[in-house]
């Protein structure tokens, strides 16, 4: 399918079928893409050539074997390309009929596809997955037939690609979880704190729940998480209780006191304070 080039491409652009938020799209070679983004998100697999892949501040050279996932919000386009061959899954991960509850106990499926590309800018990159020539070939290998049922469309053909999905995500996490790579290692043993601690934005969580949850001794704990995110899970737990405050200040016109409450910290003085120390204004100012 032909893609005109916009800067952000909705379901429509990309999505052959309306009904089904789950594609393959091959490019042999990518093209220079300028810089978009998307109502959907991508997981890139390249498997020849070279090139730059860009973010609005950044930039980095992808080659075969790297697999990352592009979070829709996030620009990003390509430029400076060798033949750069990539299979490009895109996916609506919020309507996709997905059961994500199994999935939270696959530490590498956090880190893989939530918590690599949230940090990436901080990780240099260095935690992306990279697969051996085998392991390529295996993914591909999945990939090609999810491609090949959303060509022929035959009966079914939701339900068989909904299951090589799934079967794709759980082969490219479990190689993320099990990666001798240090970078990608420590992200993978933290990522499931990252979740529940994302899970958990509507309350204070203590560092004794925190090394409960992960199973680590807390100074196992302590050090890794401040290596992988730079802050203490404290500290990084305030930071994503705020960015809920700041996306219910802009998004709702619940009272400061209402949003208090509902990212734990009880009463709007409280939330004030610590507002400012992170944010550097009011959360009046701010909305
Ligand atoms: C482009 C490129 C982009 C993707 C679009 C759909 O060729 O791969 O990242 O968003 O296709
Ligand atoms: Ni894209």
């Amino acid at each position: 399918m032909e893609i005109s080039i916009k800067n952000h491409l909705t379901h429509s652009d990309v999505f052959a079928d309306s009904a089904f938020p789950l594609s393959v799209l091959r490019r042999t070679p990518q093209a220079p893409f300028p810089s978009h983004t998307h109502d959907f998100s991508e997981l890139v697999i390249v498997y020849g050539g070279k090139g730059i892949h860009f973010t609005d501040d950044e930039e980095y050279s992808v080659s075969s074997g790297d697999v990352f996932v592009i979070q829709g919000s996030r620009a990003h386009g390509y430029r400076q390309l060798e033949d750069l061959m990539l299979i490009n899954i895109i996916y609506d991960d919020i309507n996709l009929p997905f059961p994500k509850e199994d999935l939270l106990d696959l530490k590498g499926y956090h880190a893989l596809f939530t918590w690599e590309p949230r940090l990436r800018h901080e990780h240099n990159f260095q935690s992306r997955l990279r697969l051996s020539h085998r392991d390529l070939a295996e993914a591909l290998k999945q990939a090609e037939l999810m491609e090949k049922e959303t060509e022929l469309k035959l009966d079914g053909y939701r339900f068989i690609c909904l299951a090589l999905f799934m079967q794709l995500c759980g082969f490219l996490s479990r190689h993320y979880d099990t990666s001798k790579v240090p970078q990608m290692k420590d992200l993978s043993r933290i990522s499931g704190v990252l979740s529940f601690l994302e899970q958990n934005t509507d309350r204070f969580v203590s560092i004794s729940e925190i090394t409960e949850f992960s199973a680590m001794s807390e100074s196992t704990v302590l050090r890794l998480f401040n290596k992988t995110t730079g802050f203490s899970p404290i500290e990084y737990h305030s930071r994503l209780r705020i960015q809920k405050v700041c996306h219910l200040l802009s998004t709702t016109s619940k009272t400061i006191t209402e949003i208090a409450f509902d990212t734990g910290y009880g009463d709007s003085n409280y939330l004030s304070r610590q507002f400012k120390k992170i944010m550097g204004m009011a959360p009046r100012d701010y909305r």
